[in-house]
């Protein structure tokens, strides 16, 4: 079997089709030397908007993946498919109910072979996607570690998401997730302001996604991608 399109994927840029970015700081997005471009967002996703940032990102051969939590957005033409499934709310419409909506609508037109489910712990009560969702987003470390246990060993998930949106996490909690997994890849994403917590993160997880920064500091946002492929190096060379 391939390797799945993201598995050599390190540092990861997230552009919301929601919030508008002009063509300069794209360019310097998708020029960054960044592993890929995730198009995803909490709110406010149309086919539309969604199309429109796809088509932008397509001048650049920087890959472009699509986390695909409504069906209506099922855009064709990105590079893979990420379909999320929230592990820490009792809503179950966001574990599977949604996800089976959208394969019985959809299910045949998608390109598995590019298709990637991805169990999502939100661990920022204050962020849009916790709001969502009902996440239950104060949980111990413990708490933590079993949940992505139940992702890793009994799901299967090939990715486990922590997401800590708009805030810097713990990144001991993060280790000590990555430690435990036993076949799942380590996506880490929250707050992710400067070269230094973007070496810290990716010394943590195996993907470091930064977005927020990217609409707010652009400078900032690229010496996040030297700091996490450094890093990268670094371990690679120490283990
Ligand atoms: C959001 O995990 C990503 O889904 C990145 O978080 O926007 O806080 O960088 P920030």
């Amino acid at each position: 079997m391939n390797s799945p399109f993201y598995s050599e994927w390190r540092h990861v840029f997230k552009l919301d089709p929601d919030r508008p970015i002009d063509d300069d700081r794209l360019a310097a997005v998708c020029s960054s030397g960044t592993d890929a471009i995730l198009v995803g967002g909490s709110s406010g996703l149309t086919f539309d908007n969604t199309v429109d940032l796809l088509s932008r990102v397509r001048r650049f051969e920087t890959p472009c993946a699509l986390e695909l939590s409504d069906p209506e957005c099922g855009v064709p033409g990105f590079d893979g498919y990420f379909i999320p499934m929230m592990l820490n709310t009792d809503r179950g419409e966001w574990i599977a109910r949604r996800q089976a909506e959208a394969l019985r609508d959809y299910g045949r037109l998608l390109p598995w072979e590019h298709v990637a489910g991805e169990a999502y712990l939100v661990l920022n009560p204050d962020s849009t996607a916790a709001k969502v969702t009902g996440a239950k987003a104060d949980l111990s470390a413990a708490e933590i570690a079993a949940y992505a246990q139940v992702a890793d060993r009994l799901w299967r998930a090939p990715v486990v998401y922590l997401e800590y949106s708009g805030t810097f996490g713990d990144m001991a909690t993060v280790r000590s997730v990555r430690g435990q997994l036993t076949q799942a890849r380590l996506f880490y994403g929250g707050g992710i302001r400067s070269a230094e917590q973007a070496r810290q993160a990716a010394l943590s997880a195996h993907t470091v996604v930064v977005g927020n920064v990217v609409y707010e500091d652009l400078e900032a946002a690229l010496s996040t991608v030297d700091a996490v492929i450094n890093s990268a190096k670094e371990q690679d060379h120490v283990f």
